[in-house]
């Protein structure tokens, strides 16, 4: 067995007005709560340090740029990294990352994967931005990740907490290339951190399937590439949008090992023998025996129906 002892560390909403050290003194919380139930490792939510900003219209990026964090950890976020290593508790964190690369602003919606001596590990920058960039107010409430982030480069794996560990980030999850790319790297356990808003503007004929989305996605994913996934929400309702709750801990089985019950700060447990990768791996899903790639070019030279990967014309059929 290869035992790692999983904490999904779900938070209810996140006001505007809450700081940065009132967010990390609650997930400070959940993580002794974790460390206390004998925990390696604690996955919060995306964008775990403020409340879910695209849902509001902002042009003024002074504005925008205060939920970003220009270093990780800062100095708010700093008694986090120094409380897990204090307790020897590894940790997911989701965050908004402004980054100066060549003399030019970068914003990704972004997490880390911070081992038990508090030292980052590995970071993800989410790679599906869902929503929209243009203000669009018949919405309710705006879903700007379109107009906010740019998207990350692709889905790497770490070799940490004894297995092969990759990050995703909300929407990723949905998408069944998210967890294929990585189970094609041994992936063993795939974090998640989301913030899904119940009502989706454009289809509200899903809102009632939110929740059953949510965990067939996931599932498919777990099972499809026999590895572990660790979903965890920032639920309830944030600044007037309610927000799924749902996290939950799914075996390679495809089986919801732990699930929370609330739409508050709450951690739902679970024992991930890493082992139980193995028997998936090598039958049903041994890639290097079953798969047959050359059936498959599509998925790379196409985004869509209609348009190629570099955005040009796909022939008609
Ligand atoms: N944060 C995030 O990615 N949320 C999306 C909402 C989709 S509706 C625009 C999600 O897939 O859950």
């Amino acid at each position: 067995m290869r035992l790692v002892n999983v904490a999904a560390g779900q938070l209810g909403p996140i006001a505007r007005s809450e700081t940065r050290s009132e967010v990390v003194a609650r997930l400070s919380g959940l993580m002794r709560q974790a460390r206390e139930s004998g925990c390696d490792l604690i996955v919060y939510p995306e964008l775990a340090l403020t409340t879910f900003f695209p849902r509001w219209y902002m042009e003024d990026q002074a504005e925008i740029d205060r939920f970003f964090e220009r270093e990780m950890p800062g100095p708010e976020t700093q008694p986090l990294f120094a409380l897990a290593g204090e307790l020897g508790i590894g940790f997911y964190l989701g965050y908004a990352e402004l980054t100066v690369e060549d003399g030019l602003v970068h914003r990704y919606n972004s997490s880390i994967l911070v081992d038990k001596r508090g030292a980052i590990l590995a970071k993800y920058r989410k790679v599906h931005l869902p929503g929209h960039a243009q203000h669009e107010p018949w919405r309710k409430f705006q879903h700007l990740e379109k107009r906010y982030f740019e998207p990350g480069a692709g889905f790497g794996v770490a070799e940490a907490f004894g297995g092969v560990i990759g990050m995703a980030i909300c929407n990723d999850r949905r998408w069944s290339e998210t967890y294929r790319v990585m189970g094609l790297q041994g992936v063993e356990m795939v974090l998640i951190g989301y913030n899904t808003p119940v009502h989706n503007p454009p289809a509200p004929e899903h809102d009632d399937l939110s929740l059953f989305h949510n965990q067939l996605v996931m599932q498919a994913g777990a099972y499809q590439n026999g590895t572990w996934v660790i979903g965890v929400a920032k639920a309830g309702v944030e600044e007037g949008v309610d927000q799924i709750g749902g996290s939950c801990i799914i075996a390679p089985s495809g089986e919801v090992a732990a699930a929370c019950i609330t739409k508050g700060d709450e951690i739902a447990l679970a024992r991930c023998d890493l082992d139980l990768c193995n028997s998936y791996k090598s039958t049903t899903f041994n890639f290097d025996v079953h798969r047959q790639p050359q059936a498959y070019r599509l998925i790379v030279e196409r985004k869509g129906r209609n348009l190629m990967a570099d955005g040009t014309a796909a022939p008609s059929a």
